[in-house]
């Protein structure tokens, strides 16, 4: 990878902050935008922009075809067979949302049960948790390993012919592991329950392959993946999302509206009421075509070596505590300073120019498991060195002297 050229690419990086250039590590949160995402929503905003599948006119027909080519790359960047499989929402939110409040229902029943884990995120937690509340269905969690970790062997001993649905995160916003979903998948299907794969952190930076994994629904947020705020994505299996009811009602998603009955157009429209996120779609496919063109592959290496790297400055530090195991797979790094709040831990390194983020990182369940109730986290992305890591560390250092 050619790390100068990258940087180059995201006009926001050259700033300084607090007297210092800065050094952006808190991507899993969101990532930073291309001058050719921004390009490409203003070039949209200046020249195509109109309502999608409404107008006759040529703007219309532009900003339509726009939309849709970017469903199109949506579906080919994840491996979808097709992109009706491809509903585009507000993010990774509404999309495990969309699928608790709207397959959900049609699926669970009293003693049903849906398993997760304690690893979540709050988005791919709560509505499992309220559908089971609702419904009178047990929810279930995989027991995590010592070091956080998912096995196989415990998808195992959870799932169960009860099992109607699991739901869980392909990469952790915590633990900087890549859960085996694709494994974990098979044991679900096998004991006739469906895969909902959280893929929020594993979309930008691994190759995905919806198909290779056989999930039944997989969700994305643009925002993480160099790509706007606002836009994300349910991939679903098409024989699914088309039993599925829609769960908002207005225009453009349906097929007839009587007095007092309606009929829906089929996935993904009927699940897009309204007028949708054009111009944030747009920018998703310029996101895509951005990380096809750096390669996902170079991508995933790239963060791993770097990963490694910032395992062992940090580790160096004395007085640094590391959650989740001790080999990287992803490059997330989440820690803690002695008994310093991460909060002026956060608040030290921002003053020397370094971004990062504190708190329970929306997920609380995991906090209560790992017996904190916060930690600091550094998330790296394809414009981040080692240069970066150096000054990250030196920060850390400053930041323990400083509380010592
Ligand atoms: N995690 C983080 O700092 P939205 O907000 O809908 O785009 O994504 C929600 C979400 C779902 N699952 C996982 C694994 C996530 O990491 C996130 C977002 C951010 O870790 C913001 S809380």
């Amino acid at each position: 990878m050619n790390s100068q050229w990258i940087k180059e690419q995201f006009p926001i990086l050259n700033q300084e902050v607090n007297g210092h250039p800065l050094v952006y590590l808190d991507s899993a949160a969101s990532s930073q935008k291309p001058r050719a995402v921004i390009e490409a929503i203003k070039h949209y905003y200046e020249w195509d922009n109109a309502n999608v599948h409404r107008g006759v006119h040529t703007l219309g027909s532009r900003a339509t075809d726009a939309y849709e080519g970017a469903r199109e790359k949506v579906a080919k960047f994840i491996g979808a067979k097709r992109s009706e499989e491809i509903v585009f929402t507000r993010g990774t939110t509404t999309a495990l949302n969309l699928v608790a409040s709207s397959y959900g229902p049609t699926v669970i029943n009293e003693g049903d049960e849906i398993v997760i884990t304690q690893m979540e995120h709050h988005s791919n937690f709560i509505p499992w948790q309220q559908l089971a509340l609702r419904t009178g269905a047990t929810l279930k969690f995989i027991p995590l390993e010592q070091d956080g970790t998912v096995t196989i062997e415990a998808a195992e001993k959870t799932i169960t012919p009860k099992t109607k649905i699991v739901a869980m995160a392909y990469v952790s916003n915590v633990m900087g592991v890549i859960n085996p979903v694709k494994q974990i998948a098979e044991v679900a299907h096998r004991n006739g329950a469906v895969m909902v794969v959280d893929g929020a952190q594993s979309t930008p930076h691994l190759k995905v392959n919806v198909q290779d994994l056989d999930c039944d629904f997989y969700t994305i947020s643009g925002h993480k993946m160099c790509g706007p705020t606002g836009i994300g994505v349910l991939y679903g299996k098409k024989a699914l999302l088309s039993a599925m009811p829609p769960i908002e009602f207005g225009g453009e998603m349906i097929d007839d509206v009587g007095l007092y009955e309606s009929t829906w157009k089929d996935a993904p429209m009927r699940f897009e009421g309204g007028t949708p996120i054009i111009a944030g779609a747009v920018g998703l496919g310029a996101a895509i075509d951005f990380l096809t063109e750096v390669g996902m592959e170079q991508i995933e290496r790239h963060e791993k070596e770097l990963a490694g790297y910032a395992m062992d400055r940090l580790s160096q530090i004395d007085g640094v505590s590391i959650y989740g195991p001790a080999k990287r797979q992803v490059g997330l790094v989440t820690f803690n300073l002695g008994d310093v709040h991460p909060h002026d831990v956060a608040t030290v390194l921002d003053s020397y120019g370094v971004a990062i983020r504190a708190g329970h990182h929306c997920c609380q369940p995991l906090m209560r498991w790992l017996q904190v109730s916060s930690t600091a986290r550094a998330s790296l992305y394809l414009y981040n060195t080692e240069q970066d890591i150096d000054r990250l560390a030196d920060a850390l250092v400053q930041a323990k002297e400083y509380f010592a």
